[in-house]
């Protein structure tokens, strides 16, 4: 048991004397190292553990300061959670109550020196920064936009507008960076014990608590001034499990770490000889915010969401303690967690997911241009034709054959008038090229009927990874001038010939103005499965994600213009004819209006309701996350909320 033997308190905190790293030792002062301030875990199984014993042995009665790392459920932290529980803000950097230095250093130390003290991805790029260096720098600039270049660095996120744009790489030559919406420090977490740790330090201390995996969370939710981070993205545990046995499921399984990201399960699955659902995009994190958020996935239409495959699920709770909920065990926390959101029940460590038998997978790409120049393949007349007769089909293709249609309409990048319309792919998985070709005739029969005259390629393999490897795109992040959103179109849409002609009116208009990234998709409801995901899934049949952009050089006006355009124009116009239906909460549209509604339908009462259960302290809060709606931050424009302010209770 590598737990502390001695007594220990911050004496600095006794006695105010910040700057002597000491700890009071069996009724002495000695220096707070590695050798006066052992790791504080327990081995059970294979995980490191924080546990009453441990805790135990971390201080004695006489101690007050170890009660920093107290379980909410110990009589000692009574008074800490009243503390947390009655103040109005977060403590804050430079409040009386923020932890002094030597509080920090033995919590690094408790942690075996996995505590970060934030420094901005961008800070090598200020020539007035002490960490300044013009190698490095270059190499961010190089790679920004790369998802990795965030995912690796502990508190970078890949959607710097919410980070409030303080230290970014680009400005490094007259400007100052600051942290901004980064978080204070960061927690690089190996061990199970280091989340307990953190998670029972934020919440007795009153600390504003996030969790960042990879990043890529498109409404800041990763990010927050202030606040103490725990980092998942090393948890890279893969374990196949070849035939699971549990509630009503006996198959193949993977168990995943905290921070396996999508492209590492495809390997692993391929390597193992089956599938996996996952997100498109290479580097999301698949445990993190993607399963937690519902997690739509090209083999969504035959399986359902990443959320419905998950079969047990290791967590940390807000209240410290480390438990494994399932069908059986902690139900409600299994069935919250499965599309609830991320940073709103805890912290998960690891899930056990349901994998599916490798198979034959075919589809189809293309780009095309529209206009009346040398350019174009056709004309824009013809183009629009034929992306409506490609709508009107919805019906037939993922509900019915499975398939995940994933493409882009975009006003033309030249200036010139007209679209281009890219498939990064139409993906049939399970189907063989020949049936896949004969689902498909009828559509392509009548592009060439109304001038469409387009040759797709098409593709056939027998397995779901290479077509992922070779089809799908490597898509750009970190654009810090674009506001993004998105909309769930139901089935029933398809139904009502005039609602459906005023659809696609809507969709027309909006194209003129924004990217549209199309989904012909549905989250499959699974015969037994009950979760938290937004039920909207279950009756989709195009997913359309929007967007908002300036430049850099665009006027405050203009800004101003573009983020409201987001919300008030172009979203109003999709949700005024999908009324009832939802938006995808983990691509939505940060300022959505009702976003209870939007992101969890009839499920909401009961999301808030066990949160509040299991966390009456509010130790996890992000934007628009369930139970958010108490809490604002402070200095904010109404029309950008950033995490570059306090969190206060309303
Ligand atoms: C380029 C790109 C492509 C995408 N493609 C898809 C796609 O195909 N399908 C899809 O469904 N989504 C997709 N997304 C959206 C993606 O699912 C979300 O951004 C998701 O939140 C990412 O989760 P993460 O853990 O990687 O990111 P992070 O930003 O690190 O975390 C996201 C949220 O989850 C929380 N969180 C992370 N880890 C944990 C944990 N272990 N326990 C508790 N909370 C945690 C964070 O606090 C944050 O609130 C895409 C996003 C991008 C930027
Ligand atoms: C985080 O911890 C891992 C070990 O789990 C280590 O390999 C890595 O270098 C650490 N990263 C940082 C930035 O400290
Ligand atoms: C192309 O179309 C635009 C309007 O859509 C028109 O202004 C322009 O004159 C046309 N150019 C040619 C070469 O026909
Ligand atoms: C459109 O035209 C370009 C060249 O002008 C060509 O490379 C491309 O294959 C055409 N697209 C289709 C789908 O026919
Ligand atoms: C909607 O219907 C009207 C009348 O039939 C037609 O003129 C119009 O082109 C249709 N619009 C769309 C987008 O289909
Ligand atoms: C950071 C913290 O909570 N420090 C406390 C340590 O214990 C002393 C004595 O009880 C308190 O005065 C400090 O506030």
């Amino acid at each position: 048991m590598a737990v502390l033997r001695r007594t220990l308190v911050l004496a600095s905190a006794l006695t105010g004397l910040a700057s002597t790293q000491t700890i009071k030792q069996n009724g002495r002062v000695v220096a707070a190292d590695e050798t006066t301030v052992p790791v504080a875990a327990e081995k059970i199984q294979s995980e490191l553990v924080l546990t009453d014993s441990v805790l135990a042995q971390l201080g004695s009665q006489e101690l007050s300061n170890v009660t920093l790392f107290d379980f909410a459920d110990n009589v000692e932290a009574t008074e800490n959670n009243k503390r947390s529980l009655f103040t109005g803000c977060k403590t804050f950097p430079g409040d009386k109550l923020w932890p002094l230095q030597i509080v920090w250093k033995v919590f690094d130390l408790v942690t075996g020196g996995a505590l970060i003290k934030t420094v901005p991805v961008g800070a090598v790029c200020y020539t007035n920064n002490e960490h300044y260096d013009a190698d490095k720098c270059q190499d961010i600039l190089d790679h920004w936009t790369e998802s990795a270049t965030h995912a690796n660095d502990p508190t970078s996120i890949m959607s710097p507008l919410f980070q409030g744009k303080t230290c970014m790489p680009q400005n490094g030559d007259d400007g100052t960076c600051e942290l901004g919406g980064f978080p204070s420090y960061a927690v690089n977490i190996s061990t199970v014990a280091q989340i307990q740790l953190a998670i029972n330090f934020a919440r007795n201390t009153n600390i504003r608590l996030i969790v960042k995996n990879t990043g890529h969370d498109f409404l800041g939710k990763s990010a927050g001034a202030g606040a103490l981070s725990i980092w998942t993205h090393n948890l890279k545990s893969i374990d196949f499990i070849e035939n699971y046995k549990g509630f009503d499921y006996s198959g193949p399984a993977m168990k995943l770490g905290a921070g396996v990201e999508v492209g590492e399960l495809y390997a692993a699955a391929d390597k193992y000889g089956v599938s996996a659902v996952g997100g498109e995009c290479k580097g999301v994190g698949v445990t993190g915010g993607y399963i937690q958020g519902g997690g739509h996935s090209p083999l969504s239409s035959i399986y359902g969401m990443g959320a419905d495959q998950v079969l047990s699920i290791d967590i940390v709770l807000p209240n410290g303690r480390f438990i494994t909920a399932d069908e059986t065990h902690h139900s409600d926390i299994f069935w919250a967690v499965r599309g609830g959101g991320g940073a709103t029940f805890g912290v998960v460590t690891s899930m056990t997911v349901k994998v599916h038998p490798k198979s034959v997978c075919s589809g189809l790409t293309f780009f095309v241009t529209s206009g009346n120049d040398s350019l174009a393949n056709v004309t824009t007349e013809a183009f629009i034709a034929g992306l409506e007769a490609y709508w009107r089909r919805f019906p037939d293709y993922a509900p019915v054959e499975g398939h995940y249609g994933y493409s882009s309409v975009y006003p033309r990048f030249d200036g010139l008038p007209g679209y281009t319309w890219q498939f990064h792919p139409w993906l049939a998985p399970n189907t063989k090229l020949t049936d896949f070709k004969t689902t498909v005739a009828p559509l392509l029969a009548e592009w060439k009927e109304v001038g469409f005259t387009v040759e797709p390629e098409f593709f056939e393999y027998d397995n779901f990874l290479t077509p992922w490897k070779e089809h799908f795109p490597v898509e750009a992040v970190a654009n810090a001038d674009l506001r993004t959103g998105s909309r769930l179109i139901p089935a029933k849409n398809w139904e009502d010939p005039a609602l459906l002609n005023q659809t696609f009116a809507v969709l027309e208009d909006v194209m003129q103005g924004s990217a549209l990234i199309m989904y012909n998709i549905v989250g499959k409801k699974q015969q037994g499965i009950d979760n938290a995901v937004n039920p909207a899934w279950r009756d989709n049949l195009f997913y359309v994600i929007v967007g908002s952009a300036w430049m850099d050089d665009s006027t405050p006006a203009e800004i101003e213009a573009a983020n409201k355009a987001i919300t008030d124009i172009t979203l109003a116009k999709l949700r005024s004819v999908t009324k009832g239906a939802g938006s995808y909460l983990n691509e939505a549209d940060i300022a959505e209006p009702n976003f209870q509604q939007a992101f969890w339908g009839t499920n909401y009462d009961r999301l808030l309701k066990i949160k509040k259960e299991v966390d009456p302290w509010d130790t996890f809060w992000a934007p628009t996350a369930v139970g958010s709606e108490g809490w604002y931050i402070t200095r904010q424009e109404p029309w950008l909320p950033t995490q570059n302010g306090r969190l206060c209770r309303k």
